[in-house]
């Protein structure tokens, strides 16, 4: 077993030399000795604060510079990155941070995030990036000498390297337990399973949230695992990322299908210039077949991989080539998979034909310990050594799988979760809201997009958006579109119908 720290320094082993992160925001770059030696030196900094190993840091930060080194520094500790989306309001911060039990923060110079993360793991225990925050020290001031940091010494692989966070139903997003076993398959599947081919010639740019499994694994650390270049893209801005693999000559691209929505229509984009890519991978959502056949066209060199996976067990189902089939899949290295009967045992299976939930091996190394402080969803999702992940999907007779939507109501939007229930919680307390129900159409650029459906008394779409933007929600979450109804349509047990709603709101926005 190799942790995510050995991955990296094995790396610099191999190639002390060469250029192993290039920054989008000035002329750093660093090789792979000095990589190293920058996240020694933060974790000496950081160890200064009291820090030991086992203990959990909370990082709330966008795809900047500072957050891969950071990242690498806690595991070079021995501490545990928890990593928070930077765009949840404070509020959710504090919450998920106190409930992590994180005894560190690290967060952009934000007054409201830093007093909350402050409220969270106590004053004097904030460190923040990129500005000045009265009372709060500065991250780039916490530099140490690595020289006085502890030997590095394994890990046990069962204890823990990370947590990432999953949105569920109702309450804070789930923390995800990842021990460090897991590490090596869910870097080295991406060679094994997208052709990814080991050497310097690699070069990637940073465009998924390090904060989520994909961007985290798949790009940042497998790109220094296959000692290529990492171009690190602070925020998603599809033209200068259209620039960045012009210039530079990218040839690993991994992003969400929305990523490639937003990049074939940045201006100045043309097939000419991304010639240099030759692996192209998505995940996190279907990419609709429109999209599929455009993105085929303007990548004509690269080897295409669709990858399915979910945090808990990261890559679980893939097709490679998947030109005008957007929705097959075949299960993919490191894990067995099964389609269950919905509402059954594990053990009850589906005939070829007949929809269920795809089931994934738990004994998989890639598979997640469960829910950090929350022993019931875990029971609820690792069943008799199944992982549930709430996906439909049918065998089609020649092997492959194809994926038909959700057993729950959750909306994929963008490759995040959105759980209606969330919403619709929000949208309810809002005077001249009658009654709700929180629904996915398809979308284009983000695959679904959330609408709401409400039965209004005196609101309109105005004043919801601003009721959302004003709660504790995260703006991404809030619906794109309202559909006004009298009543919404319930069947006898007075569930609502959302497949009516969808059809219903899917026949108002085409036309
Ligand atoms: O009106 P405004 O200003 O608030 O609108 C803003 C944002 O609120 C809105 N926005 C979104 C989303 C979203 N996901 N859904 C709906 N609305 N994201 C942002 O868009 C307006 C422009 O804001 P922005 O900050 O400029 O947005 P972008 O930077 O363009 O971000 C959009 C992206 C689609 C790029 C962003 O949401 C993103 O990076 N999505 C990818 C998420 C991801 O990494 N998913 C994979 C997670 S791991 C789980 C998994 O699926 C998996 C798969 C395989 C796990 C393991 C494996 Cl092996
Ligand atoms: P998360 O729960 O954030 O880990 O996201 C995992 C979920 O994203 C899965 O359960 C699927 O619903 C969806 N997903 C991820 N990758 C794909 C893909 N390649 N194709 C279709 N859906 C996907
Ligand atoms: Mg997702």
């Amino acid at each position: 077993m190799q942790t995510v720290w050995d991955h990296v320094r094995l790396a610099a082993a191999r190639t002390p030399d060469r250029t192993a992160m290039v920054d989008d925001r000035g002329p750093r770059t660093a090789s792979f000795s000095e990589l190293v030696e920058e996240a020694e030196a933060m974790a000496a900094g950081l160890a200064a604060t009291g820090l030991s190993p086992g203990d959990r840091a909370a990082v709330m930060l966008p795809n900047i510079w500072e957050h891969a080194i950071v990242i690498l520094a806690l595991h070079r500790l021995g501490v545990v990155p928890c990593l928070i989306n930077p765009r949840l309001k404070p509020d959710e911060a504090r919450a998920l941070m106190q409930a992590g039990e994180a005894r560190l923060a690290i967060c952009m110079a934000d007054e409201a995030v830093a007093a909350a993360a402050g409220g969270a793991v106590g004053d004097g225990r904030v460190l923040c990036v990129g500005g000045m925050v009265p009372g709060v020290a500065d991250l780039a001031s916490r530099r140490g000498n690595p020289a006085d940091l502890a030997p590095w010494l394994p890990p046990d692989p069962e204890a823990l390297s990370l947590v990432l966070y999953t949105s569920g139903t109702t309450g804070l997003p789930k923390g995800v337990m990842l021990p460090h076993r897991v590490t090596d398959a869910r870097i080295l599947y991406v060679p094994t399973q997208c052709g990814l081919r080991h050497g310097h010639h690699n070069r990637a740019i940073g465009l998924m949230p390090l904060f989520h499994a994909v961007g985290l694994y798949s790009a940042f650390l497998c790109t220094l695992t296959m000692n290529g270049t990492y171009y690190v893209h602070s925020a998603f801005d599809p033209a200068a990322a259209v620039d960045c693999i012009e210039r530079d000559r990218v040839t690993f691209l991994y992003g969400a299908p929305a990523h490639f929505h937003a990049l074939l229509a940045a201006p100045g984009f043309s097939e000419e210039k991304m010639r240099s890519v030759e692996t192209l991978v998505y995940a996190g959502a279907v990419m609709p077949g429109p999209l599929l056949d455009r993105v085929r066209a303007a990548f004509p060199r690269a080897h295409m991989t669709n990858i399915y996976g979910t945090t808990e067990v990261m890559n679980a189902l893939y097709m490679p080539d998947p030109a005008g089939r957007p929705t097959k899949y075949r299960p993919g290295f490191y894990s067995d998979v099964r389609v269950g009967r919905i509402g059954s045992g594990t053990g009850d299976l589906c005939d070829v034909g007949e929809e269920g939930e795809v089931l994934v091996d738990a004994a998989a190394d890639a598979t997640f310990s469960g829910y950090l402080g929350q022993p019931d969803a875990t029971a609820e999702k690792l069943v008799d050594g199944w992982y549930r992940t709430g996906d439909i999907a049918v065998w089609l007779g020649d092997g492959d799988l194809e994926l038909r939507g959700r057993v729950d109501d959750m909306i994929v939007s963008g490759g995040e979760n959105i759980h209606p229930e969330e919403i619709e919680t929000v949208l309810r307390q809002c005077g001249g809201v009658r009654d709700v129900a929180v629904i996915g159409i398809p979308d284009e650029r983000l695959t679904e997009r959330v609408v709401a459906c409400v039965v209004a008394d005196g609101t309109n779409r105005e004043v919801l958006d601003a009721w959302c933007l004003a709660s504790p929600l995260a703006d991404y979450k809030r619906p794109r579109g309202y559909v006004f109804l009298d009543e919404l349509p319930r069947n006898a047990a007075n569930k609502v119908l959302r497949r009516e709603l969808r059809a219903m709101a899917e026949a108002a926005a085409t036309g």
